[in-house]
């Protein structure tokens, strides 16, 4: 098969709040309200996502951390429960989830022609980290979609964000080459929050929004620094500020996510549609779509 493609580039932040305000039966405790501005938003992306029509989810999450290389979920079908190690008062989380194996090997096969380190994920009891489930619940909640779940190789840890950019553009361009050999319409989730400095503690009702702000202003001007960007479709320019913005704003781009999916993209000058901005636990979070012309919604 040929003549698949990437149909949109996602910026799909994954704070476990955002599903526990939405009360889906998978998910075991109540929320009242909260968070409607970003929630709203990935409504907004939801509608355009299913007009435009995708074979399958493909998301790389910064909670599935890898420190020998990238690694793709080899199994093809999953579920458990899922638990946030930070708010397991808000996300307790029943999965059971497909994985489309066969494009998350042809991936991997490209990426190891791309000179990465990979590995196939094949433990039955694998658990799935909860960036890729609320990602990909928020995008598609009925779940109806396969999933290729790609792992955060932790070069910017060990080395730098210059060089997780070079590698993670060696990661889009081999998931590029993927895609368009396996005929299908593809969709892909960069699963991160852009400024990421928690708040150390919580409201005792979490969804209270009277408590809810950014963490400085600072955090907030990297944010609008980088959106602007992002809407006046200067890509190139996103990349080129990481290295800054992901230091100054502690940003979860250091997981990659957001580079490999420009990178799978072409780097194209190209305006985003910004769905959504706003913060949880004093996060910055953006649901972002990128559309390629002859596919825009
Ligand atoms: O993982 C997260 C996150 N990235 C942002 C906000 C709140 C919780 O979890
Ligand atoms: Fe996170």
């Amino acid at each position: 098969m040929s003549n698949g493609r990437i149909v949109a580039g996602c910026l799909a932040p994954h704070p476990p709040h955002l599903v526990y305000a939405e009360n889906p039966p998978q998910n075991e405790p109540r929320a009242e309200c909260g968070w409607e501005g970003l929630r709203w938003g990935y409504e907004r992306m939801r509608k355009d996502l299913d007009r435009i029509g995708y074979d399958v989810l493909i998301v790389l999450s910064p909670h599935w951390q890898t420190y020998i290389g990238t690694h793709f979920l080899g199994v093809p079908r999953c579920s458990s429960l899922s638990v946030d190690p930070i708010f397991p008062n808000l996300f307790r989380y029943r999965y059971d989830l497909e994985v489309d194996v066969a494009l998350a090997e042809s991936i991997r096969d490209e990426a190891e022609r791309e000179g990465l380190v990979t590995k196939m994920m094949r433990n039955p009891d694998f658990r799935v980290d909860y960036g890729t489930i609320t990602s990909c619940h928020l995008t598609n909640p009925t779940w109806d979609k396969p999933i290729v779940a790609i792992s955060s190789c932790r070069a910017t840890a060990w080395y730098s964000v210059e060089v997780m950019q070079e590698q993670q553009l060696a990661l889009g361009r081999a998931t590029a080459r993927a895609v368009a050999a396996s005929g299908k319409r593809a969709v892909l989730l960069a699963s991160n929050s852009l400024s990421h400095r928690h708040f150390t503690t919580e409201a005792a009702v979490p969804e209270d929004m009277s408590r809810e702000h950014v963490t400085s202003h600072a955090l907030y001007l990297w944010d609008m620094r980088m959106l602007d960007l992002m809407r006046q479709g200067k890509n190139q320019a996103v990349l080129d500020l990481m290295p800054e913005f992901t230091t100054q704003a502690i940003s979860e781009t250091d997981s990659g996510a957001l580079t490999w999916m420009l990178g799978a993209l072409g780097v194209p000058e190209l305006p985003a549609e910004v769905y959504a901005y706003g913060t949880v636990i004093g996060t910055g979070n953006a649901v972002v779509g990128w559309y390629p012309p002859e596919v825009t919604p």
